[in-house]
């Protein structure tokens, strides 16, 4: 039997012209990548939110770049799973959805998803902490074992993780294409805990401009009362679910 508001969910999405999808790190956690809030949300008894900063980064490169090799290590050990090979799906193609991603692990780039936008930035990108003139375009870097601080190849100052830290402000061009992907029939957010800003307005957004709005997580979140459909699960076992509902023709779900 299958529950009433997955078949409506199923059924809102295969009449939709425009579909976007929000993700954050719960989406990965069936691959291995640690979550950043929750359990095995801490390293080291350190906060992300301690961590995540530039202030952080002045105070100890050094620590920030051991918490970055321990992440990086992780993550590639891990592959996409399930739920970002559906998204990877419904991206593809003239009209396929649009997926904006908080996530910096890169597994929806992995699984083969073509309309992404990357909100917080790639861990497997390195910009340069001075922002010197050639080293502010962020270039890429996906060794496992870091040498203890790496340098800006153009001026040798410390080089940074080329990803979004509290404060900071999110790449224009990302931050626009995020807010015209609003304009859709069906927004829906998965795994993320829907309290970091900006990406955490995006589904009211959305819902201001008409969108019928869903979640899929495995808690609830300040998203749950928003949205008009709530779904509680592991997105690797709900988005094949409900791709496998929506190739089932009308009537029959
Ligand atoms: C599952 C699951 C399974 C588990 N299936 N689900 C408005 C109001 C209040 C504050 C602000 C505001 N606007 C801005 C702010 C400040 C701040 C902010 O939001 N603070 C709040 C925390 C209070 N925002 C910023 O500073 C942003 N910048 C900004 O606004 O700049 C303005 C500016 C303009 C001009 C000049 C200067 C500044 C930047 C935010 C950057 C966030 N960066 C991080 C780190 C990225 C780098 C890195 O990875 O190291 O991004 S923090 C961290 O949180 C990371 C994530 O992308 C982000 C969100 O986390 P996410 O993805 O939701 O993960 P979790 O762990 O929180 O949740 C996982 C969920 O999955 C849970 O709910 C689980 O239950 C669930 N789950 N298994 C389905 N199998």
């Amino acid at each position: 039997m299958v529950p009433a508001n997955l078949a409506t969910l199923a059924g809102r999405l295969r009449g939709a012209r425009r579909v976007t999808v929000l993700t954050g790190a719960g989406i990965s956690a069936a691959s291995g990548v640690p979550t950043f809030r929750g359990a095995g949300g801490l390293w080291r008894n350190y906060r992300p939110e301690d961590l995540a900063t530039p202030e952080a980064f002045a105070r100890d490169p050094i620590l920030l770049w051991e918490w970055y090799a321990w992440r990086r290590e992780t993550i590639a050990g891990c592959i996409p799973n399930a739920a970002h090979e559906v998204l990877a799906r419904w991206s593809q193609g003239d009209g396929g959805a649009t997926i904006v991603t908080q996530n910096v692990d890169d597994l929806h780039l992995r699984a083969g998803t073509t309309r992404l936008v990357r909100l917080h930035g790639s861990i497997w990108e390195l910009s340069c902490s001075r922002a010197c003139a050639a080293g502010s375009a962020p270039w890429r870097d996906e060794r496992t074992v870091m040498p203890g601080l790496p340098l800006c190849p153009h001026c040798q100052a410390p080089a940074r993780p080329a990803v979004v830290w509290f404060g900071e402000a999110l790449d224009e061009n990302d931050l626009r294409a995020a807010l015209e992907a609003t304009a859709c029939d069906v927004f829906l957010t998965v795994g993320t805990s829907s309290v970091v800003y900006p990406a955490a307005g995006l589904v009211d957004h959305a819902r201001q401009r008409g969108a019928f709005t869903a979640e899929i997580n495995a808690d609830a979140t300040p998203a749950t009362a928003l949205v008009d459909l709530a779904i509680h699960g592991g997105a690797e076992t709900v988005l094949p679910e409900l791709d496998r509902l929506i190739a089932v023709p009308r009537g029959l779900v």
